[in-house]
């Protein structure tokens, strides 16, 4: 493999396509620099969470939930515990459900949608209100399958159920598990469709942590057996340079190691194989001592870690160093603390921007393993679930390697679980007070590395 191209310091923007450089651009523009927190009306949010000691993500921060069938006619995400005042745009989450149909190895479903958001509720003239948003993502596909997936009416005469179930997805589980005799009651919501509409939902906290000066970004890794060659990928990953990343088909900033991955992945889709990967999301411009060690559900850790094992076909996350910090001392791990003019910051990022459950202020590193997607077209041996005679799982279209899409849906879930981690730290009613909450506490800190 081609070594990576080293590239030269500065602000990382928020990945994004061609087609929407300007919205980069736009998106640049608001950036501030890395930035520091405190403030009354978080303060009162936190304490009230913690005297109760139910659960770290208080009522008042974002949720989100989704809902829809693959080939139904449309996902929709409800979004509560947005901030009023909040910038949105419908163009900057298009983009990021642009950026989630692409890659190469996606397969014919992609040829038929164009997902785009449709912002039913809680914007008005382009700010948030501080009521829930609901975002709508219609499936063109729905045309194809209104007379099989129909809410009500008999199911027609030539309805196929699914009973050959696909080892590797949840269709057999699902069945069991719901009592049905068609997997495809269970393909259609197990389907990665639904990380449609959670691109949508989580393009809010993306929208809230960019005025915040936050950044977040994904790029991969490796591909099946190939793997882009970084010397220490810990110093390398922020430094990449968004435009290499969004330019390469494969989201891999080198272009000899993009060529080889989609090699690999058109030998896989000629033997009818599918392939998984590696990526890494990385963020940038956060503040120290977001989240928190006095309990478990506080840990970012933990938080960041299951919002990215909630992502269909995520197999393993690693925060910094991960696995490897167990193979080394302890004096080949931790990063050592200095002080700068910026403040105390770290000689290293083995950590990947968590300590103790809280952000550092280092760049946030997580890398995330995928596994093949389950759908092959040389299928694997099933059962017949009507017969319980031996047979080949079911053929359905499916992607070839979905793991660039997969990057950006998870730059997606860290987003929102540092987005809940500021607002629980600074407030959630309204950016006004949010910012001057972010002023006192950067203030504050400046003060103590002094
Ligand atoms: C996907 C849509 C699906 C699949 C894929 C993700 O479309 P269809 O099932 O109509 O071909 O391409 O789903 C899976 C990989 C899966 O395992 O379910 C999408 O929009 O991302």
């Amino acid at each position: 493999m081609q070594p990576v191209r080293r590239c030269g310091g500065g602000f990382r923007l928020r990945a994004a396509a061609l087609p929407i450089v300007g919205v980069l651009a736009a998106r640049a523009g608001n950036c501030r620099s890395r930035g520091l927190v405190a403030d009354h009306v978080g303060c009162v949010v936190y304490n009230e969470r913690r005297t109760t000691g139910t659960t770290a993500e208080s009522e008042a921060t974002m949720h989100y939930i989704t809902a829809g069938e693959s080939h139904g006619p449309e996902l929709t995400a409800i979004v509560s515990g947005v901030p009023a005042g909040l910038k949105v745009s419908a163009d900057q989450i298009n983009s990021d459900l642009s950026r989630r149909q692409s890659g190469y190895g996606r397969g014919g479903r992609q040829k038929i949608e164009r997902d785009l958001v449709e912002v039913r509720s809680g914007v008005r003239f382009g700010r948030t209100l501080g009521t829930p948003l609901s975002l709508v993502v219609k499936n063109r596909d729905w045309e194809n399958w209104a007379g099989r997936m129909a809410a009500f009416g008999e199911p027609p005469a030539d309805l196929v159920r699914e009973v050959t179930p696909r080892p590797g997805h949840a269709d057999l589980v699902g069945a069991l598990k719901t009592n049905t005799d068609d997997c495809r009651n269970v393909l259609e919501r197990a389907s990665a469709r639904e990380t449609a509409a959670r691109v949508a939902a989580t393009g809010v906290a993306r929208e809230f942590l960019a005025e915040l000066g936050v950044e977040v970004f994904s790029y991969v890794v490796s591909i099946g057996d190939v793997e882009l060659c970084e010397d220490d990928a810990l110093l390398a990953a922020p430094d990449y340079k968004p435009l290499d990343i969004e330019m390469s088909e494969v989201r891999c900033p080198d272009p000899a190691t993009t060529e080889a991955m989609k090699k690999a992945i058109d030998a896989a889709r000629e033997a009818g194989e599918s392939l998984g990967g590696v990526f890494r999301v990385v963020a940038t411009g956060l503040l120290p001592g977001l989240g928190g060690y006095a309990t478990s559900s506080e840990r970012l850790t933990s938080r960041i870690g299951a919002a990215v094992l909630s992502i269909p076909a995520i197999k393993g996350v690693e925060f910094g160093l991960g696995f490897e910090a167990a193979r080394r001392p302890g004096s080949q791990v931790h990063d050592p603390i200095v002080a700068d003019e910026t403040g105390f910051t770290r000689a290293g990022n083995n950590a990947g921007g968590l300590e103790g459950g809280m952000t550092t202020g280092m760049p946030l590193i997580v890398t995330a393993a995928m596994k093949p997607i389950p759908t092959l077209m040389q299928p694997l041996a099933t059962v017949n679930m009507d017969t319980l005679e031996a047979a080949q799982a079911s053929r359905e279209r499916s992607d070839v390697c979905a793991v660039p899409a997969c990057a950006v849906v998870a730059e997606g879930e860290v987003a929102f679980a540092l987005a809940n981690a500021y607002q629980e730290a600074f407030g959630c009613t309204n950016m006004t007070d949010i910012k001057a909450s972010i002023r006192a506490y950067k203030q504050r800190i400046r003060t103590m590395s002094r």
